[in-house]
């Protein structure tokens, strides 16, 4: 019962960040931000981090757009729309260069928010949470607030354990036995280690706690800061511990009431290799991404669309799927579909295969088609005939093969092979 009248969230906004282009996903960002980059069959990744606040108990929220921003505020007002003014709940759309006097992009992730002070104010809350819209997981972040306020932090980091190969990608820190950041190092090229534990590093999550007042504060002084770049990994975090109290928290699976025994997910779905694959995972016997879970639904906008439909053609072709996800609006025709992900209203047609496919929205497959390790851009038209993946020198000729061996296909990379 103590929970029901000692929720912090609803004290709580959260900010999330999503001006980021993510050009380590090559074509599948040409047009859109990564956030709005398609996820897991029916979401886009953003839904992650906005579903974890709504399910957190959140009901204010910002998102700061910046890069190609268009596909990303569609999604938002068609799929996060049933906030209430009326019961004090909001979802701000804020793109860069609209709240300035002069045309003033958003300079770094602090800046975002400096831009935009007037409107958290707005909001009459205490805390601000700082979430990226780029990263696929399920966290409760009222586990998060309650250790902020209990610690009594200027900032409370989210942080997991990632092996130290990987960790200069990241905001890398060192905590003493209480959990306190002791040292912060923005994607360094040396990662250090844990201690006692070599291959790992403590790494920066990069999505923050803090007191609004004290943040304020902050930001203000930042913004006249010349030497600074204005962002949180960069500059405010490390500075935080410098001079104040920023702590950790360690992400666990504790929203995720279902498979204890899991490790935590967190997937930075950051290149296409990573793309495919997280996808993919999906289509696992039990994948550690449970999507299944009534307790912590990934909310998104779903269109209306008829149910998948498997069709036995009249080529005597029976069109399948096994050990696949096919969504809503699929006609599979007379094609055999393995370990593969279909998302909304994806046509695929007779004598065709299409084996560990990630298959965006609204793709057509021609008839003989054989696509096997591919990401097939939204709308792509697959014309008659034509195999992926068991030629990589004829594949990289006109599509994308990266270095796990996965080809993006996207409709300019067909229309230059149509062209020759
Ligand atoms: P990065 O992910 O490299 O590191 P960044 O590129 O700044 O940091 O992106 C953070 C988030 O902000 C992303 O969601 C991105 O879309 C968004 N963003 C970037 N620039 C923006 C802008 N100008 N306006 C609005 N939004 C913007 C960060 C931390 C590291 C941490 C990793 C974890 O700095 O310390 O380890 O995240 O992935
Ligand atoms: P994406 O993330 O792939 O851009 P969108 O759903 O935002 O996905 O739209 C993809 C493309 O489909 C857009 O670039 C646009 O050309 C077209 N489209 C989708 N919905 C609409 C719409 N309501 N009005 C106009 N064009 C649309």
């Amino acid at each position: 019962m103590e929970m029901r009248y000692s929720r912090l969230s609803s004290r709580s906004m959260a900010f999330v960040l999503a001006g980021g282009r993510g050009s380590r996903l090559k074509e599948l960002t040409d047009s859109r931000a990564k956030p709005a980059v398609y996820f897991g069959g029916k979401t886009r990744i953003v839904d992650f981090a906005l579903s974890n606040a709504l399910n957190s108990g959140i009901r204010k929220m910002a998102v700061a757009t910046q890069y190609k921003a268009h596909s990303l505020i569609r999604h938002c007002q068609r799929g996060w729309n049933f906030f209430r003014a009326e019961r004090n709940e909001y979802l701000d759309i804020l793109p860069a260069s609209q709240r300035v006097a002069e045309n003033k992009w958003y300079l770094g992730t602090a800046d975002a928010v400096t831009q935009n002070i007037d409107i958290v104010d707005s909001y009459g809350v205490d805390y601000v949470l700082i979430l990226a819209g780029d990263h696929i997981y399920k966290m409760d972040y009222e586990i998060m607030l309650r250790e902020h306020v209990q610690s009594g932090a200027d900032v409370t980091v989210g942080c997991l354990t990632v092996p130290r190969d990987e960790a200069s990608a990241f905001g890398v820190m060192a905590v003493d036995g209480t959990d306190r950041i002791t040292d912060f190092i923005e994607k360094p090229a040396d990662p250090p280690a844990m201690p006692g534990d070599p291959d790992h590093s403590l790494a920066s999550m990069g999505i923050y706690v803090f007191n609004w007042k004290f943040l304020r504060d902050l930001l203000i002084r930042d913004a006249e800061d010349p030497n600074s770049t204005h962002d949180f990994g960069g500059d405010l975090i490390p500075d935080i511990v410098k001079n104040g109290k920023a702590m950790a928290h360690r992400f666990t699976d504790s929203c995720v009431k279902d498979r204890p025994a899991a490790p935590a997910y967190w997937r930075d779905v950051g290149t296409v290799d990573a793309f495919w694959k997280a996808n993919i995972d999906l289509t696992d016997f039990t994948p550690d991404l449970n999507l299944w879970d009534r307790d912590w639904p990934i909310w998104t906008y779903s269109e209306s669309v008829p149910p998948a439909k498997f069709i036995h053609d009249e080529e005597d072709r029976r069109g399948s799927a096994v050990s696949s996800m096919v969504s809503g609006g699929c006609i599979i025709s007379g094609t055999e579909v393995r370990n593969s992900l279909l998302f909304t209203m994806v046509h695929s047609n007779s004598f065709s295969v299409l084996d560990h496919a990630v298959v965006l929205p609204y793709v057509t497959v021609g008839r003989h088609a054989r696509l096997s390790n591919v990401v097939i851009d939204r709308g792509v038209v697959i014309p008659q005939g034509l195999v992926v993946g068991e030629d990589p020198e004829e594949d990289a000729k006109w599509f994308r093969v990266t270095e796990g061996g996965i080809t993006l296909i996207t409709q300019n990379m067909l229309d230059r092979r149509a062209q020759g």
